[in-house]
């Protein structure tokens, strides 16, 4: 895609050297943005093999609202998130929560019985919302709604997260039949991680616009810090040399959000050029 290999060009010609907490230096680009349509094709890289299987295990994980990662490690044995994980597999309220349970509190009133007869008390009873059950009823509801958003920053609960949100909000929005959906993504690591991100919800997007008999539509991303971690470099300036192959095909089935499965996803024609592995910074 040649999206992809602009935004890397872009970050290496412009970027500067930023330390950070893992260590390793980073060529960091502030602000990038990317539009693809999603009728072109599914945006899995073509310049090297991106593990799909896993692309679409870390969506259905995130869309299960667990708080831990142990259907994704040991029943799926997909090990991409193992590194932030404890021995239990728990991860905290990142995501998969966020998404599904974002937790709030409902203020009601009760009557007391007291001594001096009824009396009214306001109580605060702990709800959970679920994000992603709103966004699906509302763009079938209220296609025209400009607040189908989705966020996953919660700032009380930052220092329970084993990795406070990278991609913090996404916002679906409906024109002319097609579903768009915008990503704010704090922080982005463009050779590993980006790839997966622009998978991921490029499928998110498409499933739920079959789910809501829409067409798929663009999906947008800014990338705040956008960055490249020095020992990325080499193996992403041979990708650039790369001639991007035709995009292959994503077919999805399936009736709804809280019943997908792997076999619901089909990748067809996808001819990648061999995988380059990239060391993760944690
Ligand atoms: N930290 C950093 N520094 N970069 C990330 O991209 C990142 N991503 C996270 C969590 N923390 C992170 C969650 N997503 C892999 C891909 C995505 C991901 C975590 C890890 C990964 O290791 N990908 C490898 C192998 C994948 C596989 O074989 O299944 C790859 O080559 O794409
Ligand atoms: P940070 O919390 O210090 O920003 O580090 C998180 C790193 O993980 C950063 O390099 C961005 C990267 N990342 C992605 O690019 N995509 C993701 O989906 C996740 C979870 C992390």
């Amino acid at each position: 895609m040649k999206v992809y290999q602009d935004l890397v060009e872009r970050v290496l010609d412009n970027g500067v050297r930023k330390q950070n907490r893992t260590g390793t230096d980073t060529i960091s680009s502030f602000s990038e943005f990317y539009k693809i349509d999603l009728n072109d094709g599914f945006p899995l890289l073509t310049t090297k093999k991106v593990p799909f299987r896993s692309v679409i295990l870390e969506l259905l994980w995130y869309l299960r609202g667990e708080d831990h990662i142990r259907w994704l490690r040991d029943e799926k044995d997909c090990h991409i998130w193992d590194a932030w994980a404890d021995e239990d597999g728990h991860v905290g309220p990142i995501y998969p929560v966020m998404w599904r349970k974002f937790p709030y509190f409902e203020e009601t009133e009760i009557d007391l019985e007291g001594n001096a007869g009824k009396v009214k008390k306001r109580v605060y009873e702990k709800k959970e919302f679920d994000q992603i059950r709103h966004a699906v009823d509302t763009i079938k509801n209220n296609p025209e709604s400009r607040r189908i958003v989705i966020n996953a920053w919660h700032p009380g609960l930052i220092d329970q997260m084993a990795l406070p949100p990278c991609h913090v909000m996404f916002i679906f929005n409906v024109s002319n039949g097609r579903l768009n959906c915008h990503l704010t993504q704090r922080s982005g690591d463009i050779a590993l991680g980006i790839p997966f991100n622009m998978a991921c919800y490029a499928a998110l997007t498409m499933t739920i616009a079959k789910l809501t008999g829409l067409e798929p539509g663009f999906f947008a991303h800014t990338i705040v810090d956008a960055h490249i971690y020095v020992n990325h470099i080499d193996g992403l300036k041979e990708q650039l040399k790369r001639e991007p192959r035709a995009m292959p095909e994503l077919q999805i089935s399936g009736e709804d959000i809280d019943e997908l499965d792997l076999e619901h996803f089909r990748l067809l024609n996808y001819d990648p050029h061999p995988r380059i592995p990239f060391e993760v910074a944690v």
